[in-house]
């Protein structure tokens, strides 16, 4: 049964079961209008319990059911009956109640939540606004301005945050579903939060601010705009006509081609784990990470580890250079304590499951060892080779590799089966893409164990074969490419970044080169030099620059100026350079208009893609999507390059 109902004395407890994630179903909607039916005429039942099945209270409407014609009750309708109840309802929450199961737990006369439960209105984030009353019930409950911080940023509360809020009435403190059975037993019947007048904002130029830095942020994307208009029509009208209103904005971005592109990447972003799910193979438990390597990346991985709970070992070749990497380290767990990432025990755990090391016998015990050493093939074969001396025949050993070939470094070594790359982006314990590099000869339970370690990283885990770049960086190198052309053809670095950022991207080709450091791609540039192919198009400007000493950013020049706050400015010495090499090559400038700019990096990211996927380094086209969304900030809204040029080949 999807919503089934037990009597425990006066109280109905209703509990829906619909896995995995007790979605607003048409069945649930249908099961709990009975539900709703049975309550209200049972003079036995006094009170009504909602509570949920499984690892989560609703966590939304069913997205699945997008598109498809809709079916009664409709989520707004039910929700309203519900409100409308003569008895009092108590919602139970844990887990993560989202959308329309927060709106759900809105029309509930009581809330009371587990101690870890999650709550948020994340329709933003697939293009929507709550649609079923929870802009017009928020601000009836918490503060307009925190509401608006719900319903625009998507982010979700804590039940201690929901509880400061007034979202929440009790926080349960062992028995979630008794406490709240205890609740109903004492309930008296509220008015609906539709009733109430909603809570007037502090001040016009509080929420003016609110609604400006809301804006700026959105960069294109529609939903958070759509969420300050029905957050103000719910703060100027009355609730029918709020709910009516938000009604209508929400049907309009459901069929929106903002929401349809956020969907599609909910959905990529979930199919990549597909390529880890093997059949007839079991990923093995890991218990024991080791990290050679304490710089940023390195450090950054072994902190993404202990945020997920693994004990971490981290080498490092002398004891200075040890106790720098256990200090990044260190700083960032405090980061994340002081961010509400951890709490305080689990941060003193994990301050606890770290341990340095200049010796790769301490790897002994390592189940998965991690290479993040300097990024050339002898430097890393030498630490594979030394680490396959030194850790059980069974642990897998990965490398951090961002572009070298992995089949060489495990033909190197006399267990190749268990080599694997691990492509992190920086900082590591932040960026949600990991790149899963399966070599020429690992064996499916190594690629398994690095897909289940790589959800248990909370990270989104896409299966890349070996080639220059992987996926990622091959693509990035490639629209690069493209955007060095336009130099010489007639544009400056601030015309393409700019147009970049209109596009959507946070920031434009150029920007991102300055902020990484320009000599690292010069050093790439030096390492292929005698292989390059000499018939290829071949823009001299970055080297020119590093040639100079413009590294970017850290030296205060690389294609732009730096003041001493840090702000960029148009540098005239790179302008000069592009002008000089342009004349150079005998090219003739013509102005490049933003469409144009942007239809050139599209057009390049398409060929290249299409190139990965016929040489099976991508898997399929939605992977494309996944990576360029979450590791270069491709704008999410669009669906990524590959949904958004769909259809232009
Ligand atoms: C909304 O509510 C609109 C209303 O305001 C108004 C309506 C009128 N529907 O992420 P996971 C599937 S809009 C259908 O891997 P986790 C997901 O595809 C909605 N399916 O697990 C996956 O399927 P599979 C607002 C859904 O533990 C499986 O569940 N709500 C939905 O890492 C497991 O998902 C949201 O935006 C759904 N709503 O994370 C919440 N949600 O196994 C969106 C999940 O076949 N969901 N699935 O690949 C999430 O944020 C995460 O899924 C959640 C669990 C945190 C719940």
């Amino acid at each position: 049964m999807t919503v089934s109902l037990q009597k425990h004395g006066q109280i109905a407890v209703v509990t829906i079961d619909n896995p995995p994630v007790n979605a607003t179903s048409h069945a649930v909607r249908l099961g709990l209008q009975n539900a709703l039916h049975q309550t209200t005429q049972d003079d036995d039942v006094q009170s009504v319990v909602l509570h949920c099945a499984g690892r989560t209270f609703v966590a939304g409407a069913d997205i699945t059911e997008f598109g498809a014609p809709p079916q009664d009750p409709s989520l707004p309708d039910l929700l309203a009956q519900i409100e409308a109840a003569p008895k009092p309802w108590v919602a139970a929450i844990h887990g993560t109640s989202l959308g329309g199961g927060l709106e759900t737990a809105l029309v509930c006369h009581y809330r009371i939540a587990d101690p870890a439960a999650k709550l948020a209105l994340p329709e933003v984030t697939l293009g929507l606004i709550p649609g079923a009353g929870g802009t017009v019930r928020l601000p009836r409950l918490i503060a307009p301005e925190q509401a608006v911080e719900m319903i625009a940023g998507g982010k979700p509360v804590t039940a201690a945050r929901a509880l400061e809020l007034g979202l929440i009435d009790q926080i349960a403190s062992a028995d979630l579903l008794g406490e709240a059975i205890a609740l109903a037993e004492g309930a008296t019947r509220r008015a609906p939060l539709t009733m109430r007048p909603f809570i007037a904002v502090t001040s016009q130029d509080t929420w003016d601010n609110a609604a400006q830095k809301i804006k700026t942020k959105a960069r294109g994307q529609t939903s958070p705009i759509a969420a300050i208009t029905a957050l103000e029509n719910a703060l100027k009208m009355d609730a029918p006509a709020a709910l009516a209103a938000e009604r209508a904005l929400f049907e309009e971005l459901r069929d929106s081609d903002q929401c349809k592109a956020l969907r599609h990447i909910f959905f990529a972003e979930r199919a990549t784990a597909q390529a880890g799910r093997i059949k007839g193979v079991a990923a093995t438990p890991l218990s024991q990470v080791g990290v050679v390597g304490g710089g940023t990346m390195g450090a950054g991985i072994a902190a993404a580890c202990l945020l997920a709970g693994y004990p971490v070992t981290l080498i490092e070749r002398n004891n200075e250079a040890a106790v720098a990497g256990r200090d990044r380290v260190l700083a960032t767990l405090d980061q994340s304590l002081k961010r509400g990432v951890l709490t305080t025990a689990a941060h003193l755990q994990a301050v606890e499951n770290f341990h340095i090391s200049t010796n790769y016998t301490a790897l002994s015990d390592a189940d998965l060892v991690i290479e993040a050493v300097f990024e050339d093939m002898q430097v890393k074969i030498d630490v594979l080779t030394a680490l396959e001396a030194a850790v059980r025949p069974d642990a897998i050993l990965a490398t951090n590799t961002s572009y070298l070939d992995i089949n060489v470094m495990a033909a190197a070594l006399t267990r190749p089966s268990r080599v694997i790359g691990l492509h992190f982006f920086s900082p590591a314990h932040i960026m949600k893409l990991l790149e899963i590099v399966v070599t020429d000869s690992v064996d499916d339970q190594t690629t398994a164990t690095a897909f289940a370690f790589a959800k248990r990283l909370k990270k989104i885990a896409v299966r890349a074969k070996v080639g220059e770049g992987f996926i990622a960086n091959r693509i990035m190198s490639a629209y690069r490419r493209e955007a060095e052309y336009m130099l010489e053809d007639g544009a400056m670095p601030w015309d393409i970044d700019t147009a970049m950022r209109k596009f959507g991207f946070p920031m434009g080709i150029f920007e991102m080169q300055d902020l990484a450091g320009l000599d690292i791609s010069w050093a790439m540039r030096k390492r292929l030099n005698a292989t390059r192919d000499r018939t290829q198009r071949y823009v001299d400007i970055g080297d020119k620059l590093c040639e100079g000493g413009h590294f970017g950013r850290k030296t205060g020049r690389g294609y732009y100026d730096y003041s001493d706050s840090g702000k960029a400015r148009p540098s005239a010495e790179t302008r000069a350079l592009i002008m000089a090499e342009s004349r150079r090559k005998g090219i003739t400038r013509v102005q490049i208009s933003d469409k144009a700019i942007m239809a050139r990096i599209l057009g390049r990211i398409r060929s290249e893609a299409a190139m990965l996927l016929h040489e099976g380094i991508a898997r399929c086209a939605d992977d494309i999507d996944v990576v360029m969304v979450n590791a270069f900030g491709f704008p999410r809204w669009t669906g990524g390059p590959m949904f958004h040029t769909s259809g232009q080949d």
